[in-house]
């Protein structure tokens, strides 16, 4: 497979907001460290969680153009010619619960993506203030499993279109949860991890109704293809693995991999590879872990791969660290 992409991502450091906007190829820019409900233009995407080791980088989506963009309920959205790109944040102070507030979110992401011409989810990015919140079921992050649950039920019955996904929790002061996603004209493949259980079969334990996600999507347009991987954790099975950071993300990186092969052995051509022209973010709950992953990282993910460090909570208490990303397809 090859040919242009049809979504580059990068990331940009020291460009200014302003002059980013400008580029009549953007899809979406995000900032980091600053409340979603800032957001002034629809193609501005501004995420709670902040930088660790840098300051004033920008991730960057530019797609084929001409971009429109604009807004349904409160879904601000950009959209080319291949596909769209929507956030939704809501002000929790105004939900009864975060159940409540996620099943809003994905009510209204299901009637976008129903009026828009691009169906079809291909990632959710999901950012919950306070994830780990709550005793038991009350936990933010299974409140939300519900809330999502409920709304796909009732949009999709019992075959809902289960794209890659990453949920991270922000800063439990930030009052917005934040959904956003990048969607398409044809539905994604969406591939499994063998070293993994399927998250929608979860044991009960971890939340009153399934996540529901796959591991990872592979979309393609025309003829380039692109792996949209799921924050991966270090899960293997169900349970989560290690309780030091350096194994954790060790063997997160290894689900990666194992996430790659696979789709290479459902659809053949070469392996994809982490830093196959795409990106990748590292999530990192405790910011004193920075040094320790960070050192870990660069002698198992090729040098030159694109990344950033953010500060966010994983939806498993017991998880330090998750990433997620974009691989090309070669
Ligand atoms: C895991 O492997 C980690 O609920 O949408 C990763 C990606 C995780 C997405 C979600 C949860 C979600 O179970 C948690």
């Amino acid at each position: 497979m090859s040919g242009a992409t049809a979504l580059q991502v990068e990331y940009q450091r020291g460009a200014s907001l302003d002059s980013t906007l400008e580029q009549d190829d953007l899809l979406a820019v995000f900032s980091f460290g600053q409340s979603p409900l800032t957001s002034g233009d629809p193609r501005h995407v501004p995420v709670a969680l902040g930088l660790l080791g840098e300051a004033g980088v920008n991730e960057v989506w530019t797609a084929r153009g001409p971009i429109e963009s604009g807004q349904l309920n409160h879904v601000r959205f950009a959209r080319g010619i291949d596909l769209s790109m929507g956030h939704i944040s809501l002000d929790l102070r105004q939900f009864n619960d975060v159940e409540t507030a996620s099943r809003v979110a994905y009510e209204e992401l299901q009637e976008f993506l129903g009026r828009s011409p691009h169906h079809w989810p291909l990632k959710i990015w999901n950012f919950i203030p306070g994830i780990n919140i709550g005793e038991g079921d009350e936990e933010r992050y299974r409140q939300f499993c519900v809330g999502r649950a409920k709304a796909l039920a009732e949009g999709y019955g019992d075959q809902p279109p289960m794209p890659a996904a990453t949920a991270i929790g922000g800063p439990a002061d930030e009052p917005a949860l934040q959904v956003y996603f990048l969607a398409g004209g044809l539905p994604g493949l969406n591939v499994e991890n063998p070293r993994q259980l399927n998250a929608w079969q979860y044991p009960r334990r971890y939340s009153p109704r399934s996540p529901l996600f796959s591991r990872g999507t592979i979309m393609q347009v025309d003829e380039a293809r692109q792996f949209l991987i799921s924050g991966t954790a270090s899960v293997v099975g169900h349970e989560t693995h290690h309780d030091n950071p350096t194994d954790q993300v060790t063997e997160s990186i290894r689900n990666v991999n194992s996430l790659l092969a696979e789709g290479q052995r459902l659809l053949g051509g070469k392996q994809p590879r982490l830093g196959d022209g795409g990106v990748m973010r590292i999530y990192v709950r405790n910011p004193d872990d920075l040094g320790e992953i960070s050192t870990t990282l660069e002698q198992i993910v090729p040098g030159d791969l694109p990344r950033i460090y953010l500060n966010g909570d994983v939806c498993r208490s017991d998880l330090l660290t998750e990433v997620d990303g974009i691989v090309t397809c070669q």
